[in-house]
């Protein structure tokens, strides 16, 4: 997802030079292209251009670290901004008496059927959730719902007889739910071409019965920018809690994500990701700009760092790093990295990693690893934990030691110093705070 505003910000980037310092008509030039950039990428004009400002402002009056080139200051400020402007990540309210009702609205196609259901699975490991089939109006929307549910071994209740009403089928379903001790309720409703007063009468009553706690707005991300008017539009009738972006997985045009918690302060809670009941995330702004950027997916090494059942802590933060970078830590890391598997996909993950030259993803293969490794052994204690008194003799001894050659253990001691570097300009000036923060010396 979001390819092409990937594509097109590291085209940006990489066409501005590496200049230390940033002039007016160098940052000018480079955020014509990045409104250009969000607009193709269907962020609403407004949010385009409030952001482009902000960016603006901040890279022109700060110019703090000399030693950042140019166009990763930029980056820098694009990634914090883009994630200020998705917001936090909220979780769904959960009712602390039960049943939590959830009502699913949302126009026609959206994915209000299928996301029902990936709700009741993702809920499932820790609720007895229930879904609800208040869409009587498509024939066969009810059976949709009842065979999705299947699959997904989820609790379902709809209508009885070819008869029932909207209404009946909700008071039927608050019964069933307190003797089947279904804690969570989600309702599906019908969807709509277009919002017209039906459509929102029978929210409005259904909500009278079962009063929702959450109030979700499911959207098509294939909308693109007329996902925030449709937004809009149901917010302003119903007071949505929050939403759900769907088939982000088919869709380089990711800019709504972007703008419509932007224009409308609705929180984006969930992303939907394919057509499969368990193809749902929880919605991650760091994720998502960080991919947007291709500044490294820093939470999803994290993740797969516990997949792998390895302490976390093991992989160390820029900042950890950069407290105590030796050649005894990279060593650590090497042999952390090792234990995760395919490593071309790991490296992609790692902060800053892709930013090294001839630091390449796709060269990090296993021999080079154990090549590495086998170098830095060689050394003694003292050369790893202090690495400026390799010199010559001592760089000659290594590479026979290690059975590989100077030129190789000068290649490894030149990517540590870069990593030292970079590790340094990541945390200098700040203690914790986020992530990138220190990148730019200043930060919101
Ligand atoms: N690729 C992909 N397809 C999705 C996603 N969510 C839903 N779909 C598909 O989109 C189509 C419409 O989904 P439904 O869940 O039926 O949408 P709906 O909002 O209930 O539709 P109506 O009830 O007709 O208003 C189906 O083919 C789904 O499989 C998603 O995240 N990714
Ligand atoms: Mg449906």
């Amino acid at each position: 997802m979001f390819d092409a505003l990937k594509e097109k910000l590291s085209g940006i980037f990489s066409r501005l030079s590496s200049k230390g310092k940033l002039s007016e008509a160098d940052v000018d030039t480079a955020l014509r292209e990045v409104r250009r950039s969000l607009l193709e990428a269907d962020v609403d004009f407004r949010v385009a251009k409030d952001l482009v400002a902000k960016i603006r402002e901040r890279a022109i009056t700060l110019d703090v670290l000399q030693s950042i080139s140019a166009n990763d200051r930029i980056a820098a400020i694009v990634y914090e901004e883009l994630i200020f402007l998705m917001g936090r990540n909220e979780p769904l309210i959960i009712s602390p008496k039960p049943p939590t009702v959830i009502l699913l609205a949302g126009l026609q196609g959206s994915g209000k059927t299928t996301t029902a259901v990936k709700l009741a699975r993702y809920l499932k490991g820790s609720h007895n959730p229930l879904v609800v089939a208040c869409d009587l109006r498509r024939p066969a929307a009810v059976e949709q719902l009842r065979v999705l549910a299947e699959g997904a071994k989820v609790a379902f209740f709809g209508p009885d007889g070819k008869k029932s009403d909207v209404l009946s089928v909700v008071k039927g379903a608050a019964k069933y739910s307190e003797s089947h001790m279904n804690d969570v309720i989600i309702l599906d409703t019908a969807g709509r071409l277009h919002i017209d007063d039906d459509l929102m009468s029978e929210l409005k009553s259904i909500a009278e019965i079962l009063p929702p706690h959450e109030k979700i707005l499911v959207v098509d991300s294939m909308m693109g920018q007329e996902a925030v008017n449709v937004a809009k539009s149901f917010h302003a009738l119903l007071t949505l809690t929050g939403l759900i972006l769907t088939k982000l997985d088919g869709d380089s045009r990711g800019g709504s994500a972007l703008a419509v918690r932007a224009v409308t302060g609705i929180p984006v809670k969930f992303v939907g990701t394919g057509e499969a009941t368990d193809a749902l995330e929880p919605f991650s702004p760091e994720r998502i700009a960080g991919r947007i950027m291709g500044m490294g997916d820093i939470q999803g090494l994290v993740e797969k760092v516990k997949a792998a059942g390895l302490d976390s802590q093991a992989i160390k933060t820029p900042e950890k790093l950069a407290k105590q970078f030796t050649l005894e830590t990279l060593l650590q890391q090497f042999e952390q990295i090792e234990k995760l598997g395919p490593l071309g996909k790991i490296a992609g993950m790692i902060p800053g990693l892709d930013k090294i030259k001839n630091f390449r993803a796709d060269d990090v293969d296993e021999s080079m690893l154990r090549r590495n490794k086998a170098i830095i052994q060689s050394m003694t204690r003292e050369e790893r934990r202090n690495p400026k008194i390799i010199k010559g003799s001592r760089r000659r001894r290594i590479a026979q030691g290690s059975g590989t050659s100077v030129q190789m253990v000068n290649q490894l001691l030149a990517q540590y110093e870069q990593m030292k570097k970079m590790f340094k300009a990541f945390s200098s000036g700040s203690g914790g705070g986020r992530k990138l923060k220190s990148l730019l010396g200043f930060g919101r």
